[in-house]
C-alpha cells in the first residue's frame, strides 16, 4: 500500500495566498494569524510540495519603496533556495486595491487601465525573476453588475488590447511566459467577463498571439456555473490549451468556498484526476484553495496535506481503475468498433455514396443496453475500496 506522501515529482504547488488565507470573508475579520512567506515556504516544503505561486502584493506590499522591495525579495529567494521550491506561476493582483473596482483592463478610465498594464508588467518582472514560465490572468473584477455601462463591446476590445500588449511586453524582454486565462462566471462582479472556459478559449483565438495563450482552469469556478469541471478540462486538453490548473472544491451554484480538493464532488476529483494523468498533462498541481474559517494553523496544514494526499490516493485508484480486469471488460464492451464501416466513413465521393445506401437495423441499436450502469457501479466500488488491491 503506497504512503501518500507528496513529493516534488508530484508537482504540487500552493498559492501564498491560499494557506496564507487569514479567514476573512464579507462578514467576518480574520480568525488566524497572517505567515510570513519565507516560513510558508519553509511548511510547504516539509510537507513535500514542488512550489508556491504568488500575485505581486502577496509578497510585496503595493506601497512598498523599491528598498524594501529588494529586501522582501531577497529574503523570499533565499527561502525558496534553502528549502528547494519554485515558482512556476505568478499573477497580478488587479482587485484588491479601490482604482480597480469596475475593471483593470477593461475599466471605462484609460487611466485606470494604463495603470494595470504598468502594474502588470512590474509583476512580470517580479515573476521572471522568481523563475516563473507561466503568467496567470484572473480578472476577477474585469465585469459588470450593471449593463447600463453600455461597454461589453467596448470592454471585450480593451481586454484583448491589454493582453496583446503584455504578450509584446513578455516577448520583448524574453520572459517566455505561457498567459493562462482563469475564467470565473461570478464573484466579486455580478458577471465576469469570458465566465467559463469554453468562452476563454473562444477569445484566445483573436488574440493576436494565440499560441501563448492557454487556460487556468478553476474546479470552483465551472461548479459555481452549474458545469461539468472534468468536461471543460477535456476540452482545454483537446485544445491544447491547458497550461495550468487550479484544483479545489465546490458545491454546485454557492458563492465561492474554495474548498481542500476532494471535499465535496470525490467522483468528479477522481476523474478529474483520471483524466490528467491519463492525458500526459506535466504541468503543477496548483491548490487553489484554504483552509475552513474555523482552522487555527495546524488546520491549514491538515488542509494542505489533505488535497496533495486526496490526489495521490485518487491517482493511485485511477491506476487500478486501469487494471481491474472486471472494469476493463466492461469498458471494452460499451465500444463497437466496425472496419467495414470505419472504410465508408472516411471520406471519398463513392464511400459517401455507399454510405447512403447502406442498410442499418436501427431497432437493433435503439435496443442495445451499453452496460454504463454496471461499470459505473463498479467505479463506485472501486472508490470505496471494495474491489482488492490489483
Ligand atoms: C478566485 C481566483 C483567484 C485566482 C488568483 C490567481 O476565485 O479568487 O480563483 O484565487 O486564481 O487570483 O490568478
Ligand atoms: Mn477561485
Ligand atoms: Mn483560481
Amino acid at each position: 500500500m503506497p504512503d501518500f506522501t507528496p513529493t516534488p515529482a508530484d508537482k504540487f504547488t500552493f498559492g501564498l495566498w491560499t494557506v496564507g488565507n487569514t479567514g476573512r470573508d464579507p462578514f467576518g475579520e480574520s480568525t488566524r494569524n497572517a505567515l510570513t512567506a519565507p516560513y510558508i515556504v519553509q511548511k510547504l516544503a516539509e510537507l513535500g510540495a514542488y512550489g508556491v505561486n504568488l500575485h505581486d502584493n502577496d509578497l510585496v506590499p503595493i506601497d512598498a519603496t523599491p528598498s524594501e522591495r529588494d529586501r522582501i525579495v531577497t529574503e523570499f529567494k533565499q527561502a525558496l533556495s534553502d528549502h528547494g521550491l519554485v515558482v512556476p506561476m505568478a499573477t497580478t493582483n488587479l482587485f484588491t486595491d479601490p482604482a480597480f473596482k469596475d475593471g483593470a483592463f477593461t475599466s471605462a478610465d484609460a487611466r485606470v487601465r494604463a495603470f494595470a498594464l504598468q502594474k502588470t508588467m512590474h509583476s512580470m518582472d517580479l515573476g521572471a525573476e522568481l523563475g516563473a514560465k507561466t503568467y496567470v490572468f484572473w480578472g476577477g473584477r474585469e465585469g459588470t453588475e450593471v449593463d447600463a455601462s453600455g461597454k461589453l463591446l467596448d470592454a471585450l476590445q480593451w481586454y484583448r488590447e491589454g493582453l496583446n500588449y503584455l504578450a509584446e511586453y513578455s516577448e520583448h524582454q524574453g520572459y517566455g511566459y505561457r498567459f493562462a486565462l482563469e475564467p470565473k462566471p461570478n464573484e466579486p462582479r455580478g458577471d465576469i467577463f469570458l465566465p467559463t472556459v469554453g468562452s476563454a478559449l473562444g477569445f484566445i483565438h483573436t488574440l493576436d498571439r494565440p499560441e501563448l495563450f492557454g487556460v487556468n482552469p478553476e474546479f470552483a469556478h465551472e461548479t459555481m456555473a452549474g458545469l461539468n469541471f472534468v468536461h471543460a478540462v477535456a476540452q482545454a486538453i483537446d485544445a491544447g490549451k491547458l497550461y495550468h490548473i487550479d484544483l479545489n472544491d465546490q458545491k454546485m451554484s454557492r458563492f465561492d468556498q474554495d474548498l481542500r480538493f476532494g471535499a465535496e464532488n470525490l467522483k468528479s476529483a477522481f476523474f478529474l484526476v483520471k483524466l490528467l494523468e491519463d492525458s500526459g498533462y506535466d504541468g503543477p498541481r496548483h491548490f487553489d484553495a484554504h483552509a475552513l474559517r474555523t482552522e487555527d494553523e495546524a488546520g491549514v496544514w491538515a488542509f494542505a496535506r489533505g488535497c496533495m494526499r486526496t490526489y495521490l490516493m485518487l491517482r493511485e485508484k485511477a491506476r487500478q481503475w486501469s487494471e481491474d480486469a472486471e472494469i476493463q471488460a466492461a469498458l471494452a464492451a460499451y465500444r463497437v468498433e466496425d472496419e467495414e464501416l470505419a472504410q465508408l466513413t472516411a471520406f471519398s465521393q463513392e464511400n459517401a455514396q455507399a454510405l447512403k445506401n447502406r442498410t442499418f437495423d436501427r431497432q437493433a441499436l435503439g435496443r442495445r443496453g451499453p452496460g454504463l450502469e454496471q461499470l459505473d457501479q463498479l467505479t463506485v466500488e472501486l472508490l470505496l475500496g471494495l474491489r482488492g488491491n490489483p
